[in-house]
């Protein structure tokens, strides 16, 4: 069933859209671009605009990036004519990108004009999750918000009953004014940590100090590949590029996964072990490198803490046989890879994210770690335990420095200092709701779905349910906005300036505005704009956030000398000739110089000691069926190909290529229940249920099921209904609350 969002009879693409001028934003144009491949567009940028005009009607080609919550964080281009964009494609001077993009890339013209986008400020009149929405204009809206904001602040005595739930719909760094808008209002609540790798970043933060990994671009000189807990061939397409050259150039490739995915597929080794088990594979890898001397003595002498510690703990606590029976792969093989890994230089470990969403992830993730500091293969090129990187985010995130007016009160500090109150991301339902003195009233939603993507999504919607006002900022009518009284429409990466970094690969790219806003849709840094607009015309004062500004000028305001220095540039619009790679070593941590108290890897961290775990990256018992009887199956559900969380799978063409989620299940346990390939079933446990079809297949263990996320707008489809809240053992440190143990979910199944 579609809403009723205002878009009246005209197709969305069929609008007349006035044509930019190339002055301002066109870095480079040309119908020659568009039509003679992108070789020459560093000629393009000297010969300039003008020249490349004309010819084939006026293709102007644009630079974009990719600003999802993902690994490979494209550099784009745009092609764009009589201000419709018509085509994207990778930017071809980005050596990661390749000039390609994965198939939600290239169906972006799809998204931006697609009929279901919200067009409008909109209003549920009818209460709700009723569906009746009414179009009201932006000066509605933000008269509603602004006076549910002042009125709070007057009842309450503060801006803490508003609560802001923001992560990663969008991580271009303009948008971290949607933080700036919240701060520049006064103290308020803030979902704090994040869903994604919270654990993996505690973990190697204790390890190295930061998170800092290799330029993936060098897993090509790898000579052995462990892709461990990771799907590249899904989550990051062109990380396969790499991969699969390091295997042409003589790499063995290992992947080490319960199920067997596609990038399980590519590999020459595949393990299939048991979730959560993975630590134990670790140590007992450990073990057998300790046994047979197959050490870096020099590398553990020199840039290694606690090796003596460690190789106590593996000789009295850890042995092959253990690790065996833990993890389910037969000892050979454990024997086998270990030998391989500490005996091919340089090893290179892929440790993926879907790895550490179990209780014990940080601890897992720490085990993986040791591997590469005791064989060496910390700062080598090729090698490394690489897991994501923060280097080239140094921005001065401008957008978001805007501090509480004057007088705010929030939560005292011991300093006594005022700050913001947090819930935590991972438990957002339950916190909202139990948070008092004072209550959180309203919530304002941006780059965020948190009824698809949160645990106990029963108790998110109760929590909504429970405010006063939900405010969503989104493009589409997902299933957060759908229980909001207010979506305001959002534009995407075509319509605004931005910049973006990669958490993974070392390039910058900058985001050009390629086409006008469609409809009424605001960038994010535009909306807390008007907010404040609107908020000092009722209250003077009332936030500090600027009303005006130009996006291009913000955007400048963003770089800082030690950026243009990693980026070799000396202005950001240098970026317009296309991105740039961070000045960086091929290698992290080349120099054996560690961020960590000691400056040397730490197997032995009293920082982590301090956090509540081992000092050692010891096993940490994996999670046990907690109702066994009832809930035997353990429900794996990670990342789907052709969507990104609850983003793209909700567009014609994936929606063409894919119609509808399914759920896995070994033939051997389908047969046991009376299920058959293409049967509707039941996945269910005693949170929630979600009902889909089965795929019977033998890619699954045969006591797990495996469905992916996904938003396909018309169903009611959520895994998370099933899942419940329970922590990681990590990820506090790093980023205020511990990460969210998705796989560790149990689960019963039958036929409907
Ligand atoms: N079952 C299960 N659940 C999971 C996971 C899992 O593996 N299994 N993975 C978890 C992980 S790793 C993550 S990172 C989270 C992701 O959780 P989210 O960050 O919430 O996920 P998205 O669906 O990517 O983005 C949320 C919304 O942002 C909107 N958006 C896009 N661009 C903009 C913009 O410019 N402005 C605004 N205001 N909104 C915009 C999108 O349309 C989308 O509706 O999900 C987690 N949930
Ligand atoms: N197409 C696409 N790309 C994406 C995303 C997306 O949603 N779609 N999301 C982006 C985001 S936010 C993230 S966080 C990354 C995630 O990137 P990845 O980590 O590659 O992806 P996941 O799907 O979370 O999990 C990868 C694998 O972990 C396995 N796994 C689960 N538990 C265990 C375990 O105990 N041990 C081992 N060895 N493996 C285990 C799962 O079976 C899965 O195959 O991808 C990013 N890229
Ligand atoms: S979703 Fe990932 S792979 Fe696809 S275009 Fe965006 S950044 Fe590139
Ligand atoms: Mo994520």
């Amino acid at each position: 069933m579609k809403e009723d969002n205002g878009e009246g009879k005209v197709p969305v693409w069929k609008r007349p859209l006035t044509r930019r001028t190339f002055l301002k934003g066109t870095a480079i144009a040309g119908a020659a671009a568009a039509t003679e491949g992108l070789f020459n567009l560093d000629l393009l940028w000297k010969v300039g605009p003008t020249a490349m005009a004309g010819g084939n009607g006026n293709v102007q080609v644009y630079r974009n990036a990719c600003p999802r919550n993902c690994y490979d964080t494209c550099s784009m281009l745009s092609y764009v004519q009589n201000g419709v964009l018509k085509r994207v494609e990778g930017d071809p001077i980005n050596t990661y990108t390749r000039g390609r993009l994965c198939p939600k890339g290239y169906s972006y013209t799809r998204r931006v004009y697609s009929p279901d986008r919200i067009k409008y400020p909109m209003r549920q009149v009818g209460g709700r999750g009723s569906g009746k929405w009414q179009r009201i204009s932006w000066d509605e809206a933000m008269d509603i918000i602004a006076r549910k904001i002042l009125d709070l602040k007057k009842r309450y005595g503060s801006t803490l009953p508003v609560c802001l739930d923001k992560y990663s719909g969008n991580f271009e760094i303009m948008h971290y004014a949607v933080e700036g808008m919240m701060s520049s209002i006064g103290y308020t609540t803030q979902a704090l940590g994040t869903p994604c790798w919270p654990a993996g970043i505690d973990a190697q933060t204790f390890d190295m100090g930061t998170l800092y990994n290799s330029d993936p671009e060098a897993m090509v000189d790898a000579r052995y590949l462990i892709l461990w807990g990771t799907n590249p061939a899904w989550t990051s397409v062109h990380g396969m590029h790499f991969v699969e050259d390091a295997r042409k150039r003589g790499a063995k490739i290992v992947v080490i996964d319960p199920l067997i995915t596609q990038t399980a597929s590519k590999a020459d080794l595949y393990i299939q072990i048991k979730a959560s088990t993975d630590g134990a594979l670790a140590l007992g890898m450990a073990r057998y490198i300790l046994d047979h001397g197959l050490y870096n003595q020099a590398y553990l002498q020199n840039h290694v803490l606690g090796w003596q510690r460690f190789a106590t703990y593996l000789r009295n606590q850890v042995t092959l046989p253990w690790a065996a029976e833990k993890t389910g792969v037969p000892q050979v093989v454990i024997e086998t890879l270990a030998r391989e890994y500490a005996t091919t230089a340089p090893a290179n470990i892929w440790i993926g994210y879907g790895l550490q969403r179990h209780i014990n992830g940080g601890q897992t993730v720490r085990a993986i770690d040791a591997l590469a500091a005791i064989t060496g293969n910390m700062g080598r090129t090729g090698g490394g335990a690489n897991y994501g990187n923060l280097q080239t985010w140094g921005f001065n995130y401008h957008a978001m420095s805007f501090g509480p007016p004057a007088g705010s009160k929030g939560v005292s500090k011991p300093d006594g200092t005022m700050t913001n109150r947090s819930v935590d991301i991972n438990n957002f339902g339950a916190d909202v709701l139990g948070t008092t003195n004072p209550p959180i009233k309203m919530l304002w939603i941006a780059c965020r779905n948190p009824m698809s993507q949160d645990p106990e999504s029963g108790v998110v919607a109760k929590a909504f349910r429970s405010m006063e006002l939900v405010v969503t900022v989104d493009q589409f009518f997902n299933r957060s906005a759908k229980l909001s009284d207010i979506v305001l429409p959002c534009t995407t990466q075509f319509e605004y300036w931005g910049v973006d970094s990669s958490y993974w690969h070392y390039w910058v790219a900058i985001n050009q505005q390629a086409i006008k806003p469609l409809f009424e849709s605001k960038g994010d840094v535009e909306i807390a704009m008007a907010l404040s607009r609107r908020m000092n015309q009722l209250e003077p004062g009332s936030c500090t956030y600027p009303v005006s500004g130009d996006m291009q000028e913000w955007l400048g305001m963003e770089f800082n000398p030690k950026m243009y220095k990693l980026l070799g540039i000396q202005d950001w619009r240098e970026l317009f000739k296309g991105p740039r790679k961070a000045n960086l070593p091929a290698a992290a941590w080349a120099n054996g110089k560690y961020e960590t108290p000691s400056g040397k890897y730490e197997l032995y961290s009293q920082e982590s000691q301090k956090w509540g775990h081992n000092p050692l990256p010891a096993y940490l018992e994996e999670m046990k069926p907690p109702d066994p009887g009832k809930y035997p199956y353990r429900f794996i559900t990670p990342h789907w190909k052709l969507g990104l969380h609850s983003q793209f799978q909700n567009l014609d063409w994936l929606l063409v290529t894919n119609p509808e989620p399914w759920v896995e299940i070994h033939p051997r346990l389908a047969a046991e229940k009376g299920i058959r390939d293409g049967d509707v079933v039941k996945v269910y446990n005693a949170l929630g249920w979600v009902t889909l079809k089965c795929r019977v297949t033998t890619t699954v263990p045969q006591s797990t099921l495996a469905a992916y996320e996904a938003w396909y707008p018309g169903l009611d489809y959520d895994l998370n209904y099933t899942l419940s809240a329970t922590p990681t053992d990590m990820g506090a440190k790093a980023t205020g609350s511990p990460g969210l143990a998705f796989h560790d979910n149990w689960v019963n199944v039958t036929r409907v």
